[in-house]
């Protein structure tokens, strides 16, 4: 069998037949699911909702093989005969793309949100904002983008690249831009969440209107955590309201994230006014699992537990609904292997097989817990993921793993590197991904 992620159930015909198209019908089951049944007639999608058709396409272009993921030449002219019955485990199924630490041009994004849909992930959360610079045009302050969009750039985790610190680095994306992603997302089914990081990981705004800090200063060029957090005067809340409002005007998503982390002697004031105002706006507020320290946090609030599971479980105990990204299991910028040559080589090991082995439900949840467990998230931060070309390699196939582990039963299968390496990878390369090989690192 070659899918990934992996079906409910799969009966092969056998054989093949001539591929002839397809056509769909609307029947009721899980969302997001599908029955896809391909014989002599053609193949028939029964989809359960639109998203179910999407998911339903994606595994047709899996049976059709790699060359129906090329942009263009010979079209495949074969199926095989066969019988799928298909639906996620998991609502959430998103990845966390940082685009402040290193800007990523929207061409870069359109193509990780294709990507995102060849793998059914339908979540893109957005990280717009950081010390190190701020994409987000906001129309108010346009001092944000001119002057919180640029840096010299910063020292990286990789010795090979060493030499390129004090380059300058930079960009922003337009709201014309940002609308463009959202609408090529929700034609895929997959929902844009943005994400404006307060009160820490501020710097970038500080330096742009000072007045916003409890110090002043230039845009970061160096990483961690940064103590030059936000005040709580009324007029930064107020900025902030404005600035979500704009925020919230051009990204639809019902879930729009505040950030929230690592925000040294913050007292939470300015979490909760922007969460309150979130909601008042008929949004529900996002944020780290620091969030929970930041005092009651208005009902709908979601969590994302990225210090371990603990803050996603006790998230889930006060009712919130959350999303696990642990860093010890789901950060891609952790490097792949002990291997000296391994480029990028931050973090602590995550290598493919520690991402399939992972199950996001803790063994411990009770009662309604489980039902608020929305799903999991895969974090890509980019301090030393300086370009496409680096995010792919840090991303894939590590993000391929990831997919399996939130669409398919929570049971493991033996086979998947195999799998992976035999039927994936081909369809990766078809798509001209450039992932990190199966038997160690590029020569970079
Ligand atoms: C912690 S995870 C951060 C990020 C860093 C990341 C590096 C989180 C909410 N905060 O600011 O980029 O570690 O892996």
């Amino acid at each position: 069998m070659n899918l990934l992620p992996r079906p409910v159930s799969y009966v092969d015909g056998g054989r093949t037949c001539e591929y002839k198209g397809w056509e769909t019908v609307l029947v009721d089951g899980p969302a997001g699911g599908y029955r896809l049944l391909s014989n002599d007639d053609g193949v028939l999608i029964e989809a359960h909702d639109a998203a179910g058709e999407m998911n339903a396409l994606q595994t047709l272009r899996q049976l059709l093989g790699p060359q129906a993921f090329r942009a263009a030449g010979e079209k495949p002219t074969v199926i095989p005969a066969c019988e799928i019955v298909d639906h996620p485990r998991f609502p959430w199924r998103g990845v966390m793309l940082d685009v402040s630490r290193h800007f990523l041009p929207k061409r870069e994004v359109l193509r990780y949100v294709e990507l995102l849909s060849v793998h059914k992930l339908n979540v893109l959360h957005l990280h717009l904002t950081d010390d190190q610079g701020w994409r987000f045009e906001c129309k108010r302050y346009p001092k944000l983008t001119e002057v919180g969009s640029w840096r010299e750039d910063s020292r990286f985790g990789d010795r090979r690249s060493a030499g390129m610190a004090g380059r300058p680095h930079g960009g922003f994306y337009t709201q014309d831009d940002l609308r463009e992603i959202v609408e090529y997302a929700r034609a895929r089914h997959i929902v844009v969440v943005p994400e404006i990081d307060i009160p820490g990981h501020s710097q970038a705004a500080i330096a742009a209107y000072p007045e916003l800090g409890v110090h002043g200063g230039g845009v970061w060029t160096d990483w961690g955590v940064n103590e030059r957090v936000l005040n709580t005067e009324e007029s930064t809340v107020d900025f902030y309201r404005n600035v979500f409002d704009e925020l919230m005007d051009v990204f639809p998503a019902e879930v729009i994230g505040l950030g929230g982390d690592e925000a040294p002697g913050h007292e939470g004031e300015l979490v909760r006014a922007i969460a309150e105002h979130i909601v008042r706006s008929g949004r529900r507020p996002y944020g780290w699992d620091e969030i929970l320290e930041s005092g009651p946090l208005p009902p709908g609030t979601i969590v994302a537990s990225w210090r371990g599971v603990e803050g996603g479980v006790a998230a889930l105990r006060e009712g919130h609904d959350v999303v696990m990204c642990p860093e010890q299991h789901v950060y891609l910028d952790y490097r792949q292997s002990e291997s000296p040559d391994e480029p990028i080589p931050v973090g602590t090991v995550t290598t493919l097989e520690d991402v399939y082995a992972w199950d996001p439900v803790p063994a411990d949840l009770t009662g309604e817990e489980p039902g608020r467990l929305l799903g999991a998230q895969a974090n890509i931060w980019t301090e030393h993921l300086d370009s496409a070309r680096r995010v792919d390699y840090a991303a894939f196939p590590r993000l391929a793993a990831f997919a399996e582990v939130m669409w398919s039963p929570a049971e493991k299968d033996p086979d998947f590197v195999h799998r992976l390496a035999e039927h994936h990878l081909p369809r990766l390369d078809a798509l001209g991904v450039e992932y990190r090989p199966l038997d160690g690192p590029l020569p970079w």
